[in-house]
């Protein structure tokens, strides 16, 4: 590709899916080519995640505009990027990274910091005529992601009773991504009609998933096991069960006393909680549960995995939030045996890529994420196929944010014909 520079970048003011401000920018090239990118933002947040920078001015959005981040992107990233070769996506990411002069940006924002990194991303990608992918990824990004599918949102992502944030229908016996893409969504329709024959609520939550008020931890999974068989598909063959805990939120104090207060379990420790824990893993078709304790409890995590990471893939969130001196001490100490990857969590794309990098060197797995607040953009689809991740979530059969990325996906598969690959 003949390089091409950047000669400016804006950002603006935009909402998310929950109709809170977010950053969105635009870079234009020397040769004419522009791209725009839109910052996702999470509600069930690890402590050490990088920091969206938020105005705090209570008389606009109730304190969270982000006209400061967007003021940092045109008045000093702009004039500090100019000139770069676009293709030079660590280098840009370093310079912005050393400018905030902080570690979790909050100089800068996280927020401002990340939107200009995956617009410089997309540009580079249009310059060279790629798709994002393609760029991203290179030559061999041919694997389209599993989309596990959040068809019951629970904990901070809904007002219903449920601890668990979110209950996901993992199509890994599909032929395609396309046809996993069917079983989740006709199992989410199913499950629909279900929960209305028992006179249950069908709002969805922040993610698109079904938000009922059901009777148990446990009722979740026999509902979903039961809709995955009305669908006319084989639990655990056809499609499994993943979770996220998102154990933060019912952790007493982040250090092995949890209370999970649905259904009367109560408050117990982390030794309780893993031997429940065990036992639905025994019982459900269950293949990877993330954040099953909390951000703080590195014990209870280890053991864990020792008693359950040989059956399933145990995945790192709040406790790692994507960032490599996180995860590095993880695969030291055997805490999981996989990482979640959000861009914002750490801020950069280079950085993701990084964390990725880290995971795969460890015989690790990871898990691309999106954020329980979206848009429109759907650079997580293609940075999922580039990374080779093999599964992602997004969200449910509902919510435009959330299929806009699945979409791109049945996009990515029909470009990639017959060299597209789907496995688990
Ligand atoms: C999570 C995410 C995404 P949030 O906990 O994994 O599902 O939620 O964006 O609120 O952190
Ligand atoms: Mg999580």
């Amino acid at each position: 590709m003949k390089s091409a520079h950047i000669s400016s970048i804006d950002a603006m003011e935009i909402l998310d899916s929950r109709g809170n401000p977010t950053v969105r920018v635009s870079v234009e090239l020397d040769n004419g080519i522009s791209s725009v990118a839109s910052v996702p933002s999470g509600a069930s947040t690890g402590e050490n995640e990088a920091i969206e920078l938020r105005d705090n001015d209570m008389n606009r959005y109730a304190g969270k505009g982000v006209l400061q981040a967007v003021a940092n992107v045109n008045e000093k990233l702009s004039p500090l990027l100019a000139g770069f070769d676009v293709s030079q996506q660590s280098l840009i990411d370093q310079t912005m990274i050393d400018l905030d002069g902080t570690a979790n940006k909050s100089n800068l924002g996280a927020n401002a910091i990340l939107g200009v990194s995956m617009a410089v991303a997309r540009a580079a990608a249009n310059a060279s005529n790629l798709p994002l992918y393609q760029y991203l990824g290179g030559a061999g990004a041919k694997r389209i992601t599993i989309p596990c599918m959040n068809i019951i949102n629970g904990g901070e992502h809904s007002d219903n009773n449920v601890d668990i944030q979110e209950f996901m229908a993992v199509p890994l016996g599909a032929p395609t991504f396309r046809e996993g893409l069917r079983y989740v969504a006709e199992t989410f329709h199913v499950l629909k009609k279900i929960l209305k024959a028992r006179g249950l609520a069908t709002s969805v939550g922040d993610e698109g998933g079904f938000a009922p008020n059901l009777s148990s931890n446990e009722d979740a999974m026999e509902t979903i096991v039961q809709a995955i068989e009305q669908a006319g598909y084989k639990p655990g063959e056809d499609i499994a069960i993943a979770l996220d805990s998102a154990a933060n939120s019912f952790a007493v104090d982040m250090k092995g006393s949890y209370d999970l207060k649905w259904s009367g379990a109560g408050k117990m420790q982390s030794k309780d909680l893993i031997a429940l824990s065990k036992s639905w893993v025994e019982k459900y078709p269950i293949v990877l549960w993330e954040d099953p304790l909390a951000e703080g409890d590195w014990d209870g995590f280890r053991a864990f995995t020792q008693e359950l990471g040989n059956k399933i893939e145990v995945v790192g969130d709040d406790i790692f939030v994507t960032n490599t001196q996180y995860i590095r001490q993880g695969i030291e100490q055997g805490v999981a045996n996989s990482a979640l990857i959000k861009l914002n969590q750490i801020g950069t794309v280079s950085e993701s890529i990084e964390a990725v990098r880290m995971c795969r060197d460890a015989g690790w797995r990871y898990f691309i994420s999106h954020r329980s607040g979206e848009t429109e953009d759907t650079f997580l689809a293609d940075f999922a196929v580039a990374m080779d991740g093999g599964h992602l979530k997004s969200g449910s059969a509902s919510r435009s944010e959330r299929i806009a990325k699945y979409n791109r996906l049945l996009e990515i598969e029909q470009e990639l014909g017959d060299v597209a690959q789907y496995y688990w």
